[in-house]
């Protein structure tokens, strides 16, 4: 085991400004209304750093930068861009371990996730779209001998940006990777929880980007991000937070008819059919695996696996077994490389995850493991750790429907194919699901019939930057990841041209 050590003592390979300004034209600019607000780390809830308090006009100076950015940037050759998103990611990666350490503690995830996942993920975003862009090609179509249509990738021009605080680094690279391929500016807003880790992130990499093509404004939700998202000087709106968020996003957008990219909340079910039982120890072990994911990062994922339907088959059987491998997740300091499971968020967080421990024992749910908050003494006092927590109930209860973004799943059994479908679309939510058999074709047909954007099917969690990932129903619109992200990013120019001299 490895423990690194915190930022602020001996030995630290991250440290921190004692404030942080927001990132405009190239260069640190304090905020206009002059005030900071404090960041606690959840390892310990105490305050590490200041960040600036944007308002609407940071979010004017930003645009304004942007804008002077964007058409040098969206003139750059493909290769010139795609070289620059390639450096970025060979920085993030010389740097790998500090930013996963500053992603751990500013979010309180486990740094063995952050090193295995989060930042490797990350790095391999900007790489990917570096390549998808550089494959990218138009269209020509030839209407008629001496006509033709021809079909251009336009950058949008400036595109703004809101994330949320549960991958602070990695949701960054969702956005903008695609984003700056595409020749977009970008004004990004990141969670007034988790900005630190964006300028930890900027600090390494900002001399490689032209000034004014990334800007970053931190700050609160209504005061900085509305302002962004409701201005009709921003192309398009990319999102990803709770649904009702995503809601005010969208009318905030529609005043300026402004296309949005929604990625917001899910209650996401994972099947288990009874076969995974008597499937070998390997499958079944993997499928117990898939299980207990749920409390991968401390459930605060969208699609985070927080409704467990098992086969009436082997109901206890595979439930007694995933019990004992919950119990056995190992929790503790976020910086030990042994950590599974480290701090939720924010005490906010932690408190809306106890509040629903509480709802779902008053509405007749059992708990049956778990359901206490974590106090642990000395340097972790103080921190925001609950336990990862398994409740047996039904599907119509506040637990199965609606999104408590903790270490807490929910369980209920099925009789049949039809009944695990008619549960696991019983939900406003459409973002993931997992499905777990050895029979292909019940693999297959559960896959098409869930309706839910990404299905994995006997795996969970894997976020590769080439799958397509987006929700239906209430999750949201649009995809992220995937080439496709580019089109979302571009419009298209259609030149119509005629060669002939005829007259018209
Ligand atoms: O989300 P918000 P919160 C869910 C999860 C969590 C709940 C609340 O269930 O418990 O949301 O988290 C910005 N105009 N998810 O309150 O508010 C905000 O500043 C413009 C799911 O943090 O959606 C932040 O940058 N922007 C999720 C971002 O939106 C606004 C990830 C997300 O915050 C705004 C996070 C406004 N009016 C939470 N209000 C997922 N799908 O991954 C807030 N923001």
């Amino acid at each position: 085991m490895t423990r690194y050590a915190a930022p602020g003592t001996e030995g630290a390979i991250v440290s921190y400004e004692s404030r942080y300004d927001h990132f405009i034209g190239g260069e640190y600019v304090p905020p206009a209304g002059g005030q900071y607000f404090e960041n606690p780390s959840p390892v310990n809830g105490r305050p590490f750093t200041e960040i600036a308090r944007g308002t609407a006009e940071d979010v004017e100076r930003a645009l304004d930068a942007a804008h002077a950015a964007a058409p040098a940037w969206g003139r750059t050759a493909p290769t010139e861009r795609a070289t620059i998103l390639n450096k970025i990611a060979d920085r993030m990666e010389a740097h790998l371990e500090e930013l996963a350490v500053a992603e751990s503690w500013e979010n309180g995830k486990p740094v063995r996730e952050t090193l295995a996942a989060d930042i490797p993920l990350a790095i391999d975003h900007f790489r990917y779209f570096a390549g998808a862009l550089r494959a990218q090609e138009g269209s020509l179509s030839q209407l008629d001998e001496d006509t033709v249509a021809y079909h251009f990738h336009e950058p949008l021009g400036v595109v703004g940006q809101i994330i949320p605080w549960n991958f602070p680094i990695l949701m960054a690279a969702w956005k903008l990777a695609p984003a700056l391929a595409a020749g977009n500016a970008v004004v990004l807003k990141p969670a007034e929880q988790t900005p630190a880790s964006v300028h930890i992130w900027l600090g390494l990499v900002a001399d490689l980007i032209p000034a004014g093509v990334v800007n970053i404004v931190n700050g609160f939700g209504v005061e900085a991000g509305k302002p962004l998202a409701s201005s009709p000087r921003v192309a398009k709106i990319a999102f990803t937070g709770e649904t009702t968020t995503g809601r005010l996003i969208m009318q905030y957008a529609s005043e300026n008819i402004r296309p949005v990219t929604l990625e917001l909340g899910g209650k996401s079910p994972n099947i288990f059919f009874d076969d995974v039982w008597s499937a070998d120890d390997d499958f079944r072990d993997k499928a117990l695996e898939g299980f207990t994911m749920f409390a991968l990062n401390q459930g605060e994922v969208c699609t985070c696996p927080s409704r467990a339907l098992i086969q009436r088959g082997h109901y206890g059987e595979f439930l007694d077994a995933g019990i004992a491998r919950t119990e056995a997740i190992v929790a503790g300091h976020p910086l030990d490389t042994d950590t599974m499971i480290g701090a939720q968020a924010s005490n906010d967080q932690l408190q809306k995850i106890l509040s629903y421990l509480d709802i779902g024992q008053q509405e007749g749910a059992k708990i049956l493991t778990g359901g206490q908050r974590i106090e642990y003494d000395g340097e972790l006092a103080g921190g925001y750790y609950v336990q990862p927590t398994i409740f047996e109930g039904d599907n119509r209860m506040r637990i199965f429907q609606e999104e408590i973004f903790g270490p807490v799943v929910a369980v209920t059994s099925f009789t049949d194919f039809d009944d695990a479908i008619r549960t696991a679309n019983d939900t406003l939510y459409g973002l993931g699901a997992g499905v777990w058999t050895r029979d292909g074709s019940q693999a297959y047909r559960a896959g098409r019939a869930i309706q839910a954007g990404r299905v994995w099917t006997n795996c969970y969690h894997a976020y590769p930057a080439h799958a397509a990932f987006g929700g239906y129903k209430q999750s949201g619109i649009g995809r992220e990841n995937h080439r496709v992200m580019l089109d979302h990013y571009q419009q298209t120019k259609n030149l119509l041209v005629s060669y002939s001299a005829k007259k018209l």
